[in-house]
């Protein structure tokens, strides 16, 4: 028997957000977190099918809204993409709510703010609008923080570097220019496709960040390479790397935060500053150091990112076990 989901299907900052409205499963769990590990356990194969070819590709990324567990909230978020089930995605979240708003599928209790439970912790939403239309999202990110420091790897085809790792919600291994990388544009997208997971796995063997509040949180999934801003009122630029073939569209939420926890850790960036992100398409979304505060003994920050979203379309998908391909298909 096929099963059918309700779709929203749209971006944010060029990056592909689809919401399911209709046809999540039940979760079992106490938090989010464990309703993460549920679905992963349970119902991966709606992910797979939802996300991976032909129903989606290999940036297809997206979500289901769940009722919170502290009423006090207005709703809980659980993240997939092709890379599997991450624990915050920031322009998953700023997709879901600008289309859950837009579409009358969550009511907040206050106009404007918005309190959201996701797998990495509690997040504060403020969004604007204009008419129907959402206009823009900004979101208190959990506590970012800066993970490993000055990790050496020596990579085939590129030579030695010098990376950083930083918490934002996932862990990124951050790439800033350095002899052998000297910019997204010198190295371009071909390359950062095929070198990233070489970065990413040689990552893997020297180190393994465990979040301290929750270790089912753990290990760099993420590869950002930063670069200088390429047009006037930018801070920064970046390609991030996701799940086995995907450049983000976007500047990337949680990378962005990441990037922040980053700046501000080596003391480039200072509680108050903002960083005007670019992605690797001139997309922007807006980061601010919003707080430093202190996580488990580690000095962490606080981020905020803004941006905009926007729906293109419903789309009902099924998931049919008597046709071809199920549960996707990767091209690897
Ligand atoms: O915006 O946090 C984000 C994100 C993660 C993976 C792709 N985008």
């Amino acid at each position: 028997m096929k099963s059918v989901f309700f779709c929203i299907d749209g971006h944010t900052a060029g990056n592909p957000v689809r919401l399911v409205a209709g046809g999540a499963p039940f979760l079992s769990g106490n938090t989010m977190s464990e309703r993460r590990q549920d679905f992963m356990a349970r119902f991966d194969w709606i992910r797979r099918g939802l996300m991976f070819e032909p129903r989606g590709h290999d940036m297809m990324s997206g979500g289901f809204i769940y009722p919170p567990f502290d009423r006090a909230n207005d709703a809980a978020i659980l993240f997939m993409e092709t890379s599997g089930c991450l624990p915050m995605c920031g322009h998953g979240t700023i997709g879901i709510i600008t289309f859950a708003l837009e579409h009358g599928l969550v009511r907040p209790r206050t106009y404007g703010r918005m309190s959201i439970e996701v797998p990495a912790g509690l997040i504060g939403i403020e969004y604007a609008t204009q008419g129907d239309k959402v206009t823009s999202v900004t979101i208190r990110n959990v506590a970012s923080y800066v993970a490993a420091r000055g990790v050496r790897i020596d990579v085939p085809g590129l030579g030695p570097l010098t990376l950083d790792v930083a918490y934002g919600g996932n862990f990124y291994a951050i790439i800033e220019p350095q002899q052998g990388y000297r910019g997204i544009d010198e190295l371009g997208a071909a390359r950062i496709l095929s070198l990233s997971p070489v970065v990413r796995s040689l990552m893997r063997d020297v180190l393994e960040p465990v979040h301290p509040l929750d270790p089912t949180i753990r290990g760099v999934s993420h590869v950002m390479w930063t670069d200088r801003p390429k047009s006037a009122g930018a801070d920064g630029r970046n390609a991030v790397f996701y799940g086995d073939r995907a450049i983000d569209r976007s500047p990337c939420g949680t990378g962005t935060s990441a990037r922040l926890a980053h700046l501000a850790g080596n003391g480039r960036l200072k509680q108050g500053d903002t960083f005007v992100h670019e992605s690797i398409i001139g997309s922007r979304f807006v980061g601010r150091v919003q707080q430093t505060v202190d996580l488990e003994g580690t000095p962490a920050i606080i981020p905020s990112i803004e941006g905009s979203a926007y729906a293109t379309g419903f789309n009902t998908v099924w998931i049919d076990p008597a046709q071809p391909f199920p549960t996707g298909f990767q091209v690897t």
